[in-house]
């Protein structure tokens, strides 16, 4: 049976411990391929991390072992590669772990560190040691970095990679950060695209669809087949916002197309609301609850655990450019009392008319993800400019 060849490679601190791995690596049955450095001359370790890294992500090699001083620098530059998982490894114990865990395919030793004597037991265990094979934990964590690999990579969207996308998005607004979220229904509609384009590079946290039955509210904005134009040029957040009487019908669509986030209505045929809340979960969304200026707070309390958001309308449903109802200040602030209390894990979002002048008082209300649409993102100003602005009003003190 041929050796397995393991890729060696390091910079000059990392030198001499190098050439006693590759002699042990033989001991042990091994091929060493020995990709630099050949001297203690001083070189950059992000070369000789490439070689090796870069072997093992094309599949060339299952696995490789860099090597420099401390063994963080070559740890980084190797993780840099699609498929690499790259684990600096200090002790038996942990080479163990990070192969049977997180099923490591570099080993990342600091040769100014570690003993030979030491990176030899180290680097047999982790050469001996098998990754997980049956799904566990574990593996089901291995199989996310990767889905976020694919995501930040390849730029591919898939359902998992929405499911992880729209967790970070969300639980970052659980403390004190701010998100906003574009209106496209309050872009210019013959250029959507480059309004998206414009508004990606500067920096905008979601998007968020309005889609309107005409009969729940007195228009028609946009729809489910702009959630699929949307989803082929963004791989942030896509919430939207069904302002239709009956949700449910829509769900399997919104989840086939990309949608991250679906906001269904309190007001809307609420018999089967449970129903859809669910089915937006199963189908591996978020399920968020909107409510109308007029409604009160007891009617979302039965459907609080089933939603990961909560969106209060600051303006009646329908229109962009709509007045802003000072209402739902209190409503918020009293929402946001009762989550504290039960300590529940739901975000709160606002929806209509939101600028300068309303964000502070949303923002101290508990208030942290943001519908920007004329009033705060589609006006005068770069998009960028817009976005600072808003987030940089939440953090004002509250005016007179
Ligand atoms: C309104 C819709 C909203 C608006 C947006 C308008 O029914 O749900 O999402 O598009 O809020 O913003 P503005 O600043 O024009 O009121
Ligand atoms: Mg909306």
């Amino acid at each position: 049976m041929s050796k397995e060849v393991i890729p060696i490679g390091c910079d000059h601190p990392a030198f001499h411990l190098k050439e006693e791995l590759k002699k042990y690596l033989i001991e042990l049955g091994f091929e060493p391929l020995d990709l630099g450095t050949f001297s203690t001359e001083r070189v950059d370790y992000p070369v000789y991390a490439l070689s090796v890294a870069d072997k093992v992500s094309k599949g060339k090699y299952k696995r490789g072992i860099v090597l420099c001083k401390t063994g963080v620098g070559v740890s980084i530059v190797a993780n840099k590669f699609p498929g690499i998982r790259a684990g600096l490894v200090t002790n038996v114990e942990v080479a163990e772990l990070t192969k049977k865990h997180n099923n490591t395919n570099i080993l990342a030793l600091g040769a100014g560190f570690t003993s030979a004597e030491d990176a030899k037991k180290i680097v047999k265990t982790w050469l001996f040691t098998e990754p997980e094979t049956t799904v566990t934990r574990h593996t089901k964590r291995v199989e996310q970095i990767s889905t976020i690999e694919k995501h930040l990579i390849e730029g591919k969207h898939t359902e998992k990679t929405s499911e992880l996308i729209s967790s970070a998005v969300l639980n970052d607004t659980q403390g004190n950060n701010v998100k906003i979220s574009a209106s496209l229904m309050c872009a210019n509609q013959m250029s959507l695209l480059d309004d998206v384009r414009k508004l990606i590079e500067a920096g905008i946290d979601l998007f968020h669809i309005d889609i309107i039955d005409g009969l729940f509210a007195q228009n028609i904005s946009l729809s489910v087949d702009h959630v699929a134009s949307l989803r082929l040029h963004t791989h942030l957040p896509i919430d939207v916002h069904l302002m239709v009487k009956n949700p449910r019908p829509y769900i399997p669509r919104l989840a086939e197309v990309g949608a991250d986030v679906v906001i269904v209505h309190a007001e809307s045929d609420a018999e089967n609301l449970s129903a859809t809340l669910n089915e937006i979960k199963e189908r591996g969304m978020k399920p968020g609850l909107a409510v109308e200026v007029d409604t009160p707070l007891e009617r979302i309390y039965p459907f609080i655990d089933k939603v990961s958001l909560v969106m209060f309308m600051a303006v009646h449903t329908g229109f962009k450019g709509s007045q802003f109802i000072p209402s739902v200040l209190e409503k918020i602030r009293e929402f946001n009392s009762y989550k504290q209390q039960k300590n529940l894990p739901v975000s709160i979002m606002v929806d209509g008319s939101i600028g300068p002048r309303v964000l502070p008082h949303l923002y101290s209300a508990g208030a942290r993800i943001f519908v920007g649409g004329t009033s705060g993102l589609f006006k005068d100003g770069t998009f960028k400019q817009n976005i600072e602005q808003m987030k940089s009003f939440c953090y004002e003190e509250m005016p007179e």
